[in-house]
């Protein structure tokens, strides 16, 4: 499958892996749109938070499990934001099920 996260995921294509185990990665976002902006992606290959069911569901719980860990990890000890977006109203831009961890300022309120 021709999947950019998948080929970030399998060591394919380098990125700056700030966390990795057997079920996710995180790593820098390569166009941050904060001080600290970093993705976490389930490895197996999810298109989005609209293809999740039963059966592939558990890889979110551990990467909501993990996403403290990054973020202490990452300095944010004063809140951040998680996003995924989905789709074309969503401007998704990856087709691989990602949550964006954004901090290191205060943030913009609107989200839409
Ligand atoms: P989204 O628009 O929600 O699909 O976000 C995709 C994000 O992926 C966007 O913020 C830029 C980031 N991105 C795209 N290509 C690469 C890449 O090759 N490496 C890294 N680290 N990030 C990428």
């Amino acid at each position: 499958m021709d999947c950019l996260f998948c080929k970030i995921a399998a060591g394919e294509i380098p990125s700056a892996k700030v966390y990795e185990d057997d079920l996710c990665l995180a790593f820098r976002d390569i166009a941050p749109q904060a001080p600290v902006h970093i993705l976490i992606v389930p490895k197996a290959h999810i298109a989005s938070a609209d293809a999740v069911t039963k059966d592939n569901s558990a890889v979110i719980t551990h990467i909501f499990e993990t996403i403290p860990e990054v973020a202490r990890a990452a300095g944010l000890t004063n809140g951040y934001r998680v996003i995924t977006n989905v789709g074309e109203d969503g401007c998704q831009s990856v087709k691989h099920l990602h949550f964006h961890i954004l901090g290191g300022k205060k943030l913009p309120e609107s989200m839409g």
